[in-house]
């Protein structure tokens, strides 16, 4: 494979530092692409790059920009097997899923085709007559996008096509090891018709784009940060932008926990544990934590779970697949660190751990030369332990006992994350309770944690994000800045709070 790819900036290639190689997570021997990596000084002049960009952009009409997200979701929707097919290559995502993260780049664009002719302002009533109040949305100006790459054009659609809706030009920079279906996102997008320098594609390692992006608002050439990565990282971007007096919108880890009341369909719950804790092998910020099941239906909903486990298919990302391999081999030696924080109080239940090989199988599938994982359940898990408070991106889940509803609720919200959540019940007594009592900016009942739409507000709270949400109406908050605006027409100066006329009422008045 010779696929070379660099940085683009205002429609040309740019200068490259240093060199990437993309690997294929399920045959590693592989070579994806070559990726030019750029360093911190292309990734500020990208963003002065955009800024020129943005004003033209911001004067086309809202409208018409709309008609360019008709056509990127068009054109996406006419390579979508070619992009999946992408995608399962160089992150190992099955292919059922890839096709259907490709879908979700065209919801969002069918979505927002149609915002560019509301983008709605408000007329809004004064105090005094003869005057006039509105508002309306402004674009907040140039947006820096870094994303993960375990959702490598889905998730980065969600900031792109509102933010390019809005009228704003974006820097983007994706996750090195899934830069080639970045590429290929990014090309789709250009065809579109974008102007040179709305859309810019940066690839970097982390530390060189941290300072970019630090040079960048030192020069006031971004004014909206986007990121999804983990709760580390995004605590240090939050505190640059802070410092800036700039916000950033932080979609970070989860701690997703899955609650199984004692009225539950057994399963129905497993069902949705196995493909909330296991698909996209556990990699996704909305997969299943921790399994908090009734001690009632302890032993039964972890016989059978365990059981789904053993039997699901591990293998090839091309077939039909419960998961593919890790996304990259960072991602592995990390998920090897977790199963060390697995300790002798705990009970592994679904079988073997560690790396799947010829001497160490799952099923009769030996690994394929692949980053493939073997499927973990440890029961046993306590509150205090690594493996309940914190985030493990990868397959491992973890199952502990409650025995109240109300105490599930309180451990469901005890690891401080507040992404996703989920009940299993039959009773609709439960499902409010629940509602209420849970941190998580997503809350799904009878369902897995993840397999948000995109039409709905997506985004946590705690060590899950700060509180800004994407996706649907909800991230025009985010891409644009509200204006009020006032028209006096009567000729005179009215001092608003003063010049206000005063209908005085009888407040000493009863009833007999
Ligand atoms: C992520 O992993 O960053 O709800 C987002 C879901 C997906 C999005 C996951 N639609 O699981």
């Amino acid at each position: 494979m010779n696929r070379q790819i660099v940085s683009v900036v205002g429609g040309k290639d740019a200068a490259t530092a240093d060199t990437y190689e993309s690997i294929n997570p399920a045959r590693t021997t592989e070579v994806v692409a070559r990726v030019g990596l750029a360093d911190a000084a292309t990734f500020a002049a990208a963003c002065r790059t955009a800024k020129e960009a943005q004003r033209e952009w911001a004067k086309v009409p809202a409208p018409v920009r709309g008609r360019v997200i008709a056509s990127i979701g068009r054109l996406v929707e006419a390579n979508a097997e070619s992009l999946a097919r992408l995608v399962t290559e160089e992150i190992g995502k099955p292919y059922a899923e890839a096709l259907g993260e490709v879908r979700e780049i065209v919801d969002t664009c069918d979505f927002f085709l149609g915002e560019g002719r509301r983008l709605y302002g408000q007329t809004v009533p004064s105090e005094m007559p003869d005057k006039n109040l509105f508002t309306f949305r402004n674009p907040v100006g140039v947006a820096a996008v870094v994303t993960a790459g375990n959702f490598p054009v889905a998730v980065p659609s969600w900031y792109l096509v509102p933010a390019l809706l809005c009228g704003n030009a974006v820097v983007w920079k994706p996750a090195e090891y899934a830069a080639a279906s970045a590429h290929a996102m990014f090309r789709l997008f250009v065809a579109a018709g974008l102007p040179d320098g709305v859309l810019n594609i940066v690839f970097a390692d982390g530390a060189e784009t941290f300072r970019g992006l630090e040079l960048a608002l030192e020069e006031g050439s971004v004014q909206k940060v986007g990121f999804t990565g983990s709760s580390e990282v995004g605590r240090k971007v939050g505190e640059l932008t802070g410092r800036h007096l700039q916000s950033a919108c932080l979609e970070l880890g989860g701690k997703n926990p899955m609650v199984v009341m004692p009225d539950a369909e057994l399963d129905l719950a497993v069902e949705g544990a196995l493909f909330a804790g296991f698909g996209t092998a556990g990699q996704r910020c909305t997969s299943l934590g921790t399994v908090i099941v009734h001690e009632s239906v302890h032993d039964e909903f972890v016989e059978r779970f365990a059981r789904a486990v053993r039997e699901s298919r591990i293998g090839d990302p091309r077939q039909d697949v419960l998961a593919g391999p890790l996304l990259a081999e960072k991602f592995a030696e990390r998920y090897e660190e977790y199963l060390t924080w697995i300790q002798p109080h705990h009970k592994v239940v679904s079988g073997n751990i560690g790396k799947i090989t010829k001497e160490n199988p799952h099923g009769d599938f030996d690994g394929d030369q692949g980053l493939y994982y073997h499927p973990v359940i440890v029961d046993g898990v306590r509150p205090t332990d690594r493996l309940f408070l914190e985030e493990t991106f990868g397959p491992i889940v973890g199952v502990t006992t409650f025995r109240t509803l109300d105490e599930a609720i309180e451990l469901a919200n005890l690891p401080g994350y507040g992404l996703s959540s989920s009940i299993y019940t039959t009773d609709p007594k439960h499902v409010f309770r629940f509602r209420e009592g849970i941190s998580a900016g997503m809350v799904s009942v009878n369902n897995s944690t993840s397999g948000a739409e995109a039409h709905l507000p997506f985004g946590g709270n705690g060590k899950s994000g700060n509180g800004s949400r994407q996706s649907g109406m909800w991230v025009l908050d985010q891409f644009t800045r509200w204006q009020a605006m006032n028209w006096d027409h009567s000729g005179r100066l009215q001092k608003a709070q003063m010049d206000v006329a005063d209908i005085t009422p009888d407040l000493e008045f009863r009833l007999p």
